[in-house]
């Protein structure tokens, strides 16, 4: 356990607040899935023998082949690649990524990150030795990159929808980048990891991608949609050419995933597909009602993503210190996340925000949000 010294050394990056908050009854910090399990999944859940006993009879090929068809499917991403090698299976989609910096740093020097985003990503780049340059989420919505900026880099790395934004990048702003980056010779690379909450970010990106002609990374990631004990697949998907080596780091790393959780990933994309997906959605935007319900008269606090249906809230706190009311509201033992580590290259920006988690139980939800409503009023 990290000892809370004072305001300023509780925590080195995002994930270690959210250590901090595992084993409290009012996690509110990370973005895991942690709501209970519908009806539809509980039976998934209690085939997991007979998914094992399947598993263990048919090629693992078959296995990984009918899971990625059932998930990217299930989120309109139909011009998936099917061939040979080119959707890498991983344990998350942090290994996924470990496995693409790796392998981008073998041939690059410069990457443009976008601003902000979950502090592992920039860590992750960084820890490879790749200079990182900051792309702000406005800039890169409010039209063409600059080409002094695309000649300065190998790569431009994009979450969408972004965490904790919930930004979507559309189709026509997908187009448009993918294009610069084939006219500049640069890898786009998207994590796509909250995808499956936004119905905006479910056109078909691999159509668009593979239009363009630019060299192209995606990371897709089962692992915020389903409350599977962290049981879950990061995939790394690339366009043929991409020019980078993929498969021989990733040989380094991985023989494989579990055919098992594969399975289970085939069999709940299917009950999503049935109705599951909606449902989510629903329950999302619930939560999400709870939080702006509960907190909506707080004096001097707003919602700065009002359109965001990804699974995480912000609330921008005004002028009080993120950090300090994350250090009063662990005092009531809920958890959120303190958002000056999403900046990463300017923490300043984020220094009067918090994220809180929506992918709960709504009683704990709405627990922690009185809580903070409590922590808030006080303050005053
Ligand atoms: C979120 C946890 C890692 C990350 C959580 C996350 N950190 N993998 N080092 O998965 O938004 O809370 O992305």
């Amino acid at each position: 356990m990290v000892p809370t010294q004072s305001e300023s050394v509780v925590a080195g990056n995002l994930t270690q607040f959210e250590y901090l908050a595992l084993n409290s009854s009012l996690n509110l910090a990370d973005g895991h899935a942690r709501q209970e399990l519908t009806a539809g999944q509980s039976l998934i859940v209690e085939e997991l023998p007979r998914l094992w006993a399947a598993a263990v009879k048919r090629p693992v090929e078959e296995v990984e082949r009918d899971a990625q068809r059932a998930y990217f499917e299930l989120l309109g991403q139909h011009s998936h690649p099917a061939d040979e090698g080119r959707v890498l299976s991983c344990y998350s989609s942090s290994v996924a990524m470990e496995i693409f910096a790796r392998s981008l740093a073998s041939r690059a020097q410069s990457i443009a990150l976008i601003h902000p985003t979950f502090d592992n990503i920039p860590d992750i780049l960084r820890g490879v030795g790749l200079r990182l340059v900051p792309l702000d989420e406005e800039a890169l919505h409010a039209g063409d990159l600059d080409d002094v900026l695309l000649r300065s880099v190998q790569c431009v790395f994009v979450t969408t929808p972004n965490n904790p934004t919930g930004r979507v990048l559309p189709e026509s702003g997908l187009r448009r980048l993918a294009q610069q980056c084939a006219e500049h010779d640069v890898v786009l690379t998207l994590d796509t990891s909250f995808r499956g909450f936004d119905p905006d970010a479910h056109y078909d990106h691999y159509a668009v991608l593979n239009a363009s002609g630019c060299r192209w990374v995606v990371i897709e990631d089962t692992g915020k949609l389903w409350p599977t004990l962290e049981l879950k697949v990061g995939w790394l998907v690339s366009s043929a050419d991409v020019g980078l080596p993929l498969a021989e780091i990733y040989s380094d790393i991985l023989l494989g995933v579990s055919p098992l959780v594969l399975s289970m990933i085939e069999r709940l994309s299917q009950d999503a597909a049935a109705g599951g997906l909606a449902d989510l959605h629903r329950f999302i935007a619930g939560n999400r009602a709870i939080v702006r319900g509960i907190l909506g008269d707080v004096p001097d606090l707003r919602f700065p993503d009002p359109a965001s249906r990804a699974s995480v809230e912000r609330v921008d706190l005004g002028d009080r210190s993120g950090l300090a009311v994350w250090t009063a509201l662990s005092k009531h033992n809920v958890f959120a996340l303190p958002c000056h580590k999403f900046h990463w290259a300017d923490p300043g920006q984020g220094d009067h925000s918090l994220r809180i988690a929506l992918s709960r139980t709504p009683s704990s939800v709405a627990a922690g949000s009185k809580a903070l409503r409590t922590v808030l009023l006080d303050s005053r």
